[in-house]
């Protein structure tokens, strides 16, 4: 009989924590190979916890995408979204806390002082777009004042977007992860159903279309899904709190509800595989991002 040394499987949870328009959804993106997270130019795009699932022959990373921590905003969503980043601080395996280059500001101070003084998992401190940096020579000091200010188990420079140092990085968690058995199969991507995902995509196509004019108080609710022989039909509701914000989605003529709806088409055909008839229409629901029975009935948890 021959010996055979078995490698044990590793599985576990990593948190991608952070302020707004960081990259972490970014990274769990680029890290997973397929589009989870929906991403914007714009801060407060991701509005949930999102899990990204990635599996390898000996291990399956589950990520914690989270909303972007903030302050100074008190809507019941503002809440919502804190809490839903705030709560994978723990009961997690790793945390990774995200920054975007060398650009240290009073949001990273507070998302700082939100990690426990004396971590019982490792906290890493993943430095991205470092793509963009002008003089990577102050990357090495950077580094060096902020391991004196917290015990990050590991500091990791990379770019999400053009895939830097990525490698490294997964290295560098999967080494942390327990020990254990995969938790989900290994093929399934997200914990979120197909339904959350197309609402995503059309809210993603939304934030992308609008420039500053609509602030992020627009949600999206599937209303309908058929699956028929060749084609699933999909009625979606875009909500926003205001007259002003529905004439701008719909645009001159309709124009721009039509882009957003085609864009979305596309996307979705793309993930269920199969061909789709979207109706969107623009509902006005006054009020819906500071009111906790409206946020649970769209599938927020209930802020504190
Ligand atoms: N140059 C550069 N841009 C990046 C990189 N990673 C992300 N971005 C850009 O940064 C912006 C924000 O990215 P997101 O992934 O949506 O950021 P986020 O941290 O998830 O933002 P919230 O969900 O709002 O908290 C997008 O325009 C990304 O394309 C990077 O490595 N380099
Ligand atoms: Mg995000």
């Amino acid at each position: 009989m021959t010996e055979q040394t078995v490698t044990p499987t590793r599985c576990g949870m990593v948190s991608i924590v952070g302020r707004p328009n960081v990259g972490k959804s970014t990274l769990m993106n680029h890290l997973i190979g397929q589009k989870v997270s929906i991403t914007s130019r714009k801060p407060q795009t991701t509005r949930h916890r999102i899990h990204g699932i990635h599996t390898r022959d000996h291990y399956q990373i589950v990520f914690a995408d989270t909303p972007g921590i903030h302050t100074g905003q008190e809507r019941a969503l503002n809440r919502a979204m804190n809490d839903a980043a705030v709560s994978t601080l723990s009961g997690v395996d790793v945390v990774c806390m995200m920054v975007d280059g060398l650009k240290w500001t009073p949001g990273d101070e507070h998302v700082l002082s939100l990690l426990p003084a004396k971590p019982d998992v490792p906290v890493l401190l993943i430095i991205n777009k470092v793509d963009s940096l002008e003089d990577k020579a102050e990357l090495l000091p950077y580094i060096e004042s902020l391991s004196a200010r917290y015990p990050f188990d590991a500091v990791i420079p990379v770019s999400a977007l053009k895939e830097q140092n990525l490698e490294q990085l997964e290295k560098a968690l999967v080494e942390r992860l327990p020990e254990g058995d995969f938790w989900y199969d290994e093929d399934q991507l997200t914990d979120r159903s197909l339904r959350f995902m197309a609402a995503e995509i059309i809210r993603e196509k939304v934030v992308r279309q609008l420039g500053q004019e609509v602030p992020h108080q627009v949600s999206v609710e599937v209303e309908l899904w058929e699956d028929g022989p060749r084609v699933t039909d999909i009625s979606a509701a875009i909500l926003v709190e205001r007259r002003g914000q529905k004439k701008i989605l719909i645009g001159d003529k309709g124009e721009r509800i039509k882009q957003i709806g085609t864009q979305a088409r596309e996307d979705i055909e793309r993930l269920i595989e199969r061909r789709v008839m979207l109706n969107l229409w623009v509902k006005i629901k006054a009020g819906w991002s500071d009111d906790a029975r409206a946020l649970r009935s769209l599938g927020y948890d209930e802020p504190r």
